[in-house]
This record gives C-alpha cells, sequence and structure tokens, in this order.
C-alpha cells in the first residue's frame, strides 16, 4: 500500500445534472475515502470532470434543438455546484471539452498508433447520405426482428428487450432525415483486446481475487471466459475529440477511449496549478490508483482502460476499482429523464444547511454488495432518530452542561479508560472498514461510539452528581468531551459539514487519523469551548410529504407522457399509433391460449419455438423471449395470443400468430395473461 493515492470518479456525462443514485453509487464514497486518506496523512489527488462526449448529449442536444456545446456548457456547471455544494472534495474537477484534454488523448492514441497497437478494419455503417454523416446505432431506427417492433433502434428494442445490431433491424431508417440510410465502407481503429486476455487473467483473476469486491471480480471473470473482442476505439462521428491521423476526417476518439485519459489530463491540470509532477501519481509505482465507479462502468475501468494503459506502457495500473450497485428511488429504478430522481441541486435548494443529513443517508444505505432503496421516509427517520437523536443530542449535551456547569471551560477530570479504549477501537474500526471500502461498517462504528456517550451520560448522570461529587462530575463531563472531540474528529469523511461546525465550537484543529486511534487527550481541560450550537434540525413530516408529493406528480406526468424516453431503462412510450375503427378492431382474433411445448431455436439466442393449444387448434409459434425465461418456465402458461396474423417464417420456422407480451422496467419480458385461468380459445375483446 503506497502513501500517494490517486483517486478517481466516474466522469458524469454532461447531459444532465447529478443525482442521489450517482452521488451513493460514485461520489460520495469517493469523498468519504479521499478525505479519509488526507487524515491518514497521505498525499491524495482526488480527480474527476464532466464527460463531454457520446451519444447521451448529441441525444439530448437533438431534443433540445441546441448544439451538444450548449448542452455540457449547461449541465458542466450545474454538475460541478452540486459537488460543490455536497462536500464532494475533489482537487480537479475538469472537462473533456478542455483544450489540455484534446491534447493529452490525442497524443496518448498516436503512442498507441505508433506503436502499432491498433488494427485497420475496414467495416460497413450506415450512412445518411441527405444528412451527410454516418449513424451511431441509437440514430437508426426499424423494426425489430423478434418482436415486430417498428422503433427498434440500432443497439437495441426497448419492447423486447433484445440488444440488436443495426444490421438485424428490418427496414432500417435514419432517425436524421427519416431517410433509408444505405450501408458505406469506414475505416476505424480497433483494440484488439483479445490480445490483452492473459495480461487481464494474469492482473486481475490471479493477483486481485481477495481484495476487489466480488461483484466487480466475478464481472471482470466472465467477460474474460467469454472471450474479448477487438473494439473500435474511434468512430465516424462529428461530436468528440478528433482522431488525429491524416486520413481520419469526420472521426472522433470513442468517447470510452477519450473519458478515461480525461482522468489522466485533468490530474495534469491540477499538477500544473500546484506544482506538482503529474507523473508522481500516474506514472510512479508508489501510487495508489483507485477508481470510484458504478456497477455498469465495470468493463471499461477493469478491462478496456487498462489495456489501453498496458498497451501504453507508460503508467500504473488501478489497485482496485470498488464498483458500487444502483440505487433505486422509493423501489423504482432511478431515472433521468422519467424524471425518477432526486436531484443533487434540487436537494440542496430544498434542504439548505443539510446536506450532511443527505450524505448520510446515502451512506447509511450505500449499495455497496446489492441494489439498495431510497425511500423519504427513511431519510427522515435517519436525520431525526439518528443524527438528531443520537449524535447531535450527545454533543449538545456536554456542550450544555459544560457551558452550565463550568462557564464553557472543559471540565478539570480524569479520563475513563473504559471510554478511552472505546474512543480507539472505533477509530480503528473505520480506518479498517475504510481502507476495504466498507463504508456502511465504518458509519456504524461512528455512531455506536456517540451512542457509547449517551449510555455513558445515562449512567455518570452528571446533572445529579453535581450536587454531590464534584469530582465525578468533573471526571464524567471531561470524559464526555473527549468523546464528543473524537467524534467531530472521525466524522469529518463523512459530514464535513458537521464536523467543521463541531470542531470550530470546540476550538481544536484537524487531528491525523492515527492520532486520533492512541491519543490520550482530545480537548485540554478548561479549555473554552464555544456556544452549544444545534448540529442537526429534525426534517417535518410536511418537508417529506412535499418531497412525495412532488414524486407523485412526477409518476401522474410519466403515465401522461406519450414521449419521453428514458436513457437508463432505454424505454420509450411511442405516441398513439393512428385510430383504427371499431370495424378495424373486430377483424383481430386474440385469445387465450396454452403453451404446451417449447424448446430454443437452434442458433437464435433469442427465440422461443412453442406448441401452443388455442383451443381452436395446436399450432406453433416463435417468440423473442428466450434472454427472459428458458423454455421450462414457459411450459403450461395460459397466455393471450393474436391469431389471425398472417403466418411468418422465422429463421426457417412458419409461427402461426404472436404471444401478447409486455417489457418490465429491468427490460426483462413477461407475458401478457389473464389474471384467472381460463378455458383456451376464448375471446379477448
Ligand atoms: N460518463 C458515466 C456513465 O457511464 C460515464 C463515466 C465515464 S468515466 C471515464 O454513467
Ligand atoms: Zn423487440
Amino acid at each position: 500500500m503506497s502513501e500517494r493515492k490517486l483517486i478517481t470518479a466516474a466522469l458524469p456525462y454532461a447531459n444532465g445534472p447529478v443525482h442521489i443514485g450517482h452521488l451513493a453509487g460514485v461520489y460520495i464514497p469517493a469523498d468519504v475515502y479521499a478525505r479519509f486518506q488526507r487524515r491518514m496523512g497521505r498525499d491524495v489527488a482526488f480527480i474527476c470532470g464532466s464527460d463531454e462526449h457520446g451519444i447521451p448529449i448529441t441525444i439530448r442536444a437533438k431534443k433540445e434543438g441546441v448544439t451538444p456545446q450548449d448542452i455540457v456548457d449547461k449541465y458542466h456547471h450545474v454538475i460541478k455546484k452540486s459537488f460543490e455544494d455536497l462536500g464532494i472534495s475533489f482537487d480537479e474537477y475538469s472537462r473533456t471539452t478542455s483544450p489540455k484534454h484534446y491534447e493529452v488523448s490525442q497524443n496518448f492514441f498516436k503512442t498507441l498508433y505508433n506503436k502499432g497497437k491498433f488494427t485497420e478494419e475496414v467495416s460497413e455503417q450506415y450512412y445518411d447520405e441527405q444528412a451527410g454523416e454516418f449513424l451511431a446505432d441509437r440514430y437508426i431506427v426499424g423494426t425489430c426482428p423478434n418482436c415486430g417492433n417498428e422503433n427498434a433502434y440500432g443497439d437495441q428494442c426497448e419492447k423486447c428487450g433484445s440488444t440488436l445490431s443495426p444490421s438485424e433491424l428490418i427496414d432500417p431508417r435514419s432517425m436524421l432525415s427519416g431517410n433509408v440510410p444505405v450501408l458505406k465502407e469506414t475505416k476505424n481503429w480497433y483494440l484488439p483486446l483479445n490480445e490483452y486476455e492473459g495480461f487481464l487473467n494474469d492482473w486481475i483473476i490471479k493477483g486481485h481475487e481477495h481484495d476487489w469486491k466480488s461483484n466487480v471480480y466475478g464481472q471482470v471473470k466472465s467477460w474474460l471466459a467469454d472471450g474479448l473482442k477487438p473494439r473500435a476505439m474511434t468512430r465516424d462521428l462529428n461530436w468528440g475529440v478528433p482522431v488525429p491521423l491524416p486520413d481520419a476526417d469526420g472521426k472522433v476518439l470513442y468517447v470510452w477511449f477519450d473519458a478515461p485519459i480525461g482522468y489522466i489530463s485533468f490530474t495534469q491540470e491540477w499538477a500544473e496549478k500546484n506544482g506538482k509532477n503529474w507523473k508522481d501519481y500516474w506514472q510512479s509505482e508508489d501510487s495508489d490508483l483507485i477508481h470510484f465507479i458504478g456497477k455498469d462502468n465495470i468493463v471499461f475501468h477493469c478491462i478496456i482502460f487498462p489495456s489501453m494503459l498496458k498497451a501504453h506502457g507508460d503508467y500504473i495500473l488501478p489497485e482496485n476499482v470498488p464498483a458500487f450497485e444502483f440505487l433505486n428511488l422509493e423501489n423504482d429504478k432511478i431515472s433521468t429523464s422519467r424524471n425518477w430522481a432526486v436531484w443533487a441541486h434540487e436537494y440542496v435548494q430544498d434542504f439548505p444547511e443539510q446536506q450532511d443529513a443527505l450524505r448520510y443517508a446515502l451512506l447509511s444505505s450505500a449499495p455497496e454488495t446489492k441494489d439498495n432503496n431510497f425511500t423519504w421516509k427513511d431519510f427522515q427517520t435517519k436525520n431525526n432518530s439518528e443524527l438528531v437523536g443520537i449524535l447531535g443530542n450527545f454533543i449538545n449535551r456536554v456542550a450544555v452542561l459544560t457551558h452550565k456547569y463550568y462557564g464553557g471551560q472543559v471540565a478539570d477530570g480524569k479520563i475513563n479508560e473504559e471510554a478511552l479504549q472505546e474512543i480507539h477501537k472505533a477509530a480503528t474500526e473505520i480506518r479498517e472498514s475504510l481502507e476495504k471500502f466498507e463504508f456502511r461498517n465504518a458509519l456504524t462504528s461512528l455512531m455506536n461510539l456517540a451512542r457509547y456517550g449517551n449510555q455513558y451520560l445515562q449512567i455518570k448522570e452528571p446533572w445529579k452528581t453535581i450536587k454531590t461529587d464534584e469530582q465525578a462530575t468533573a471526571d464524567s463531563l471531561y470524559t464526555a468531551a473527549q468523546i464528543s472531540v473524537a467524534l467531530a474528529q472521525m466524522c469529518e469523511p463523512f459530514m464535513p459539514f458537521s464536523s467543521e461546525k463541531l470542531l470550530a465550537t470546540f476550538g481544536v484543529p484537524k487531528m491525523n487519523w492515527q492520532n486520533i486511534e492512541t491519543a490520550e487527550v482530545y480537548i485540554g481541560a478548561n479549555h473554552q469551548i464555544g456556544e452549544a450550537q444545534l448540529l442537526f434540525s429534525k426534517i417535518e413530516d410536511a418537508a417529506i410529504e412535499a418531497q412525495i408529493e412532488k414524486l407523485e406528480k412526477t409518476k401522474k406526468e410519466n403515465s401522461l407522457a406519450l414521449n419521453t424516453s428514458d436513457e437508463e431503462t432505454g424505454f420509450l412510450p411511442q405516441p398513439q399509433k393512428e385510430e383504427i375503427s371499431f370495424d378495424d378492431f373486430t377483424k383481430i382474433d386474440l385469445r387465450t391460449a396454452t403453451i404446451l411445448e417449447a424448446e430454443k431455436v437452434k442458433k437464435a439466442d433469442k427465440l422461443l419455438k412453442f406448441t401452443v393449444d388455442t383451443g381452436v387448434d395446436v399450432r406453433t409459434v416463435v417468440s423473442g423471449v428466450a434472454e427472459s425465461f428458458t423454455p421450462e418456465e414457459c411450459i403450461g402458461k395460459q397466455v393471450m395470443i393474436l391469431m389471425n396474423l398472417a403466418p411468418r417464417k422465422i429463421r426457417g420456422i412458419e409461427s402461426q400468430g404472436m404471444l401478447l407480451l409486455t417489457t418490465k422496467p429491468d427490460g426483462k419480458l413477461s407475458f401478457v395473461t389473464p389474471d384467472d385461468k381460463v378455458c383456451n380459445g376464448v375471446e379477448i375483446g
């Protein structure tokens, strides 16, 4: 373990504000870790910035009728301010449209190019002749080969959840002009990731089995087991870092090539401003590189970027990549554009001076090893019962009693040995937990010390002994003061705003963590302390109800919304189709039916072949549900079938009809079924 820590946090896309999912899954844990490492006296560089290239940004720009630069300029500042307002203490928060980043990422690319690390491959890509540009997968729409959805994207079908490639779409058309795109040859530069499998196996599978989180280790292991393929590191797009080669007009670096290099370019910007040598952090074995990310970024930070670093040869590799799972909101997936989120900038407006309440709530329900859930009720309980009721209450009682009995001077007593052990134990537990990226355990140790402090006062009852035993009172309030100041010291990584207030009230400087674990004195006897101030304020029901109402309103708007697309789940509630007459409706023949047999369709990983009893006959139907169900799970299911759909050949099998399906928020499919068992062949109308 080195004394220098290069800590990065995933670069948020500058296509919208940050929400509690981002904070819980990446930024608050990263900040706790960085603050803690600083208190360990280590040389810390805590680096982040806005990720300003990539399709999400151009999609948003197109949607809002502005340029991508307008989008990133707006959201870079919104995001940066949110982090500042919530105490995320980056040493550098930059952006990938900075000139420095262009220079660094282009040089990185040229180094790999000159070392012959890329393969040049010519492939056919869809091109919009009217728009005069190649189409990213998401800019191509067409009919899904599996479920017939006419608005499937080139990379994914929202209806049946299948991942697609543009060439699989039936009747593809360009989202830019609506025209049919043509296939046009284009050359791109690929990193042959398959050539790095050995290196990754040695470095991660053999080298980090015991110190990397199991969710990260497991994902990397399964990717390597499936085998890696060459991946294009350039794209035919006009928004991004231009490819620094003479024959690369109209091409940009793949966003996942340039974005991680942002960690390097931002470190260089920081080092130049602070008289540091950036190579001490990125090109020295005396530096530990730690990437804080969400689980959807594991492949980029554990496979692609390390392969890039390995290919380059001058850089260190990550010491650890503590990826967190996802946070849900009120038991539903947080979604940027369904507006199903608690936005950081809105929280700070609605709950001024209560940043630590959110930090605490998100840390105590951090999705460290599995997805977790945030509810406003739970947030209120954590603030009112734990922060106000335990931590704030204890420290406030100590300060009030010290003022009441000793004019604000710390009592001149002897420390209780058991209490001193409890302080040292808490500090050591927190250190050990944070070194292992176990934030919830660390927070529990902190709060257990506050609980101990309250119990200590309850047992010693200085408000009673003051009448009878001066020394006992001095000893207990002196001891309680030591516990209070130790808490003020130890809460800083988690709740920096409260720690700052407390250390100012007690009039003591921050201590090095090792000292907190061993000190005999945290605040001297007769030391004058400031006026007791309320550390945390109760959050009233009205404030919580207002937030819940806001979410209910959002939910209603979403159910009415005709055209919001959800980048995370990919669900796009299509506008209503053209009106049909009742006569038209009577032409369709929907029935109940039961699946008698089910089997996989050879060489088609998304299709199952069913034998279905429709009550009228027994027939074969092919359905694109293989990624959501096993054949066994389908047998015996009562389903709904569109009987009189003209038969179609799918992978050589004549499919007679279509089973009705819907898509769950996680993208998995489910059959539309009658609530109760009915006969087969019953007409649905
Ligand atoms: N911009 C964020 C995401 O995938 C992505 C991280 C880049 S870190 C180099 O949500
Ligand atoms: Zn589909």
